[in-house]
């Protein structure tokens, strides 16, 4: 069986619900943290940089990068019977769209949380941080205007169809939420969180984690 490292709400909570959407047979586990026993274990033979998502596989190979893992537990899933329930069939428009988004969550909204975590790493002067924070806060809420403009139009942001795209928005929206954004303004986007929340893979993907729903 092969085993997902996570954080407790962080990224690799997208492909822990992918693959309980597919219900492939993955074990999750913590990743230990700098200060934990097997850290250096962690580093040497799964993520060098300390990151997760990883997926070790049974014959001990490491997939990092959550576009890598989504699309390979998809292809499992796929195999399985199981296409099109977190990402349309490979090789299809609509495959293109979701990933679009995937892609847009990964790359566009995820990083503009960087400064709003770690501000330390934007400038040495503390005096600054307010700041950084601020522009950082600002960035992510045009993204999820963005978004909820989509949401307001349909239930979920691709082809209208659930994808992994909406887990990973759910999930910085989850962060937007604990660092006390303002998210009143978007009624599309929380319309689509309540109804992930639903799902009986986010449920079980929450529980495993030991993180509570928003
Ligand atoms: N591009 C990477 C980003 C991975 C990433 O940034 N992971 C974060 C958690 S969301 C991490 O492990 N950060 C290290 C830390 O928190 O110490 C991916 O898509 O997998």
């Amino acid at each position: 069986m092969s085993t997902l490292y996570f954080y407790p709400g962080a990224c690799s909570l997208v492909p822990h619900i992918v693959s309980r959407e597919l219900g492939l047979a993955v074990a999750v586990k913590a990743a230990p943290r700098p200060d934990d026993t097997g850290r250096a274990e962690y580093l040497d033979k799964v993520s060098p940089l300390g990151k997760v998502p990883a997926l070790v596989l049974d014959d001990g190979q490491v997939i990092t990068q959550n576009l890598a893992i989504v699309e390979y537990m998809a292809a499992l899933g796929e195999a399985a019977g199981n296409a099109g329930v977190v990402y349309p069939k490979l090789g299809t428009l609509e495959h293109a769209q979701a990933l679009r988004w995937l892609s847009f969550a990964n790359s566009d909204l995820h990083p503009a949380f960087g400064p709003l975590f770690r501000p330390q790493r934007f400038s040495s002067d503390e005096s600054a941080y307010p700041m950084i924070k601020g522009l950082a806060s600002e960035q992510v809420l045009d993204l999820f205007a963005h978004v909820n403009g989509e949401y307001n139009e349909r239930s979920w942001i691709a082809n209208d169809q659930y994808s992994a795209a909406d887990v990973y928005i759910y999930v910085t929206y989850r962060w937007a939420k604990m660092m006390g954004l303002d998210l009143a303004p978007y009624a599309g986007l929380a319309k689509m969180v309540a109804a992930l929340q639903a799902r009986p893979a986010v449920i079980t993907a929450l529980a495993e984690q030991g993180v509570p729903a928003i």
